[in-house]
């Protein structure tokens, strides 16, 4: 499988963009062909076939209708901020999206949502061979409800057009994308995430709240969310006002503030 085509300079930091039509997932590919690629190297896709979210779950990318891509990031000045890479690009997008006027939120570990309905999601992984990292991101431009419905989304995801953001298709709003990630993600390896944390708190959908978190164990812990940590875990107070701190997981109840 090769890239449609391969655009010097229009990656990030003066990187490539290898763009295919359709592909099975732009971080599979990434993963699997990390050695060929270099820092700030894109791999975007029109269409993806077997789109991957966290653990074994998948990722909806309807044909044309959203953005689907990978940055690979090798500078070593990533190593010590890879865990907040995602967090870094969840707000990147939500920089985006709030400049249309859409009032964007985050949602640990690095969800974005509006109107508590999510409109992106981010995958960062390493490619095992290297130890590059792989950030993946799908951001729902043009998603109608109807597509939503068919995948049993119906209630829980939005795209910038059925949330009432710009008319803007998949290939205008990319270039926004790229500049708002290297941004965020340049401020990352400058400043740690303390360079990302007061816009991150200042959108979290979370802080203040009555959650519950399911944990890789299976197990469910209920509490009042503190918000992101210093080190971008998840900070909750549970029910018997333990302060705890969580890398993984994932938020599967929301409630109103306290
Ligand atoms: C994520 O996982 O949200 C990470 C999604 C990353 C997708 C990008 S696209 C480019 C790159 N290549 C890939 O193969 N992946 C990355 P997670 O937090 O596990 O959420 C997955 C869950 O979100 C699913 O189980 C569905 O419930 C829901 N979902 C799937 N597709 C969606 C969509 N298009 N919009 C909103 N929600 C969706």
């Amino acid at each position: 499988m090769t890239p449609a085509s391969v655009t010097a300079g229009a990656g990030l930091w003066g990187g490539r963009m290898l763009l295919f039509d359709e592909i099975p997932s732009t971080n599979t590919w990434a993963v699997e062909h990390s050695r060929e690629l270099g820092h700030g190297d894109v791999v975007r896709a029109a269409a993806q076939t077997a789109g991957r979210g966290r653990l074994t779950r998948s990722w909806l990318t309807v044909p044309g209708a959203g953005i689907a891509c990978s940055i690979l990031l090798r500078d070593p000045s990533f190593a010590p901020v890879a865990p907040n890479v995602g967090q870094a690009a969840a707000v990147a997008v939500s920089d985006l999206l709030l400049d249309d006027g859409l009032p964007a939120r985050v949602k640990w570990p690095n969800d974005v949502l509006v109107r508590g309905r999510k409109i992106a999601g981010v995958l960062a992984e390493l490619a095992p061979d290297d130890g590059a990292i792989v950030l993946g991101i799908g951001l729902n431009v043009s998603t109608t409800p109807e597509s939503f419905s068919a995948a049993g989304l119906a209630e829980t995801a939005t795209s910038i057009h059925a949330a009432g953001g710009t008319n803007g298709d998949p290939d205008s709003i990319f270039p926004r994308l790229m500049c708002a990630l290297e941004r965020r993600l340049d401020a990352l390896c400058r400043g740690g995430l303390d360079a990302i944390r007061p816009d991150w708190t200042a959108r979290d959908a979370l802080v203040g709240r009555r959650i519950e978190v399911l944990v890789p164990d299976g197990g469910r812990i209920a509490g009042r969310c503190g918000g992101l940590a210093q080190d971008g875990r998840l900070a909750l107070t549970d029910d018997a006002g333990t302060g705890r701190l969580f890398w993984s997981g994932d938020v599967v109840k929301i409630a109103s503030p306290y």
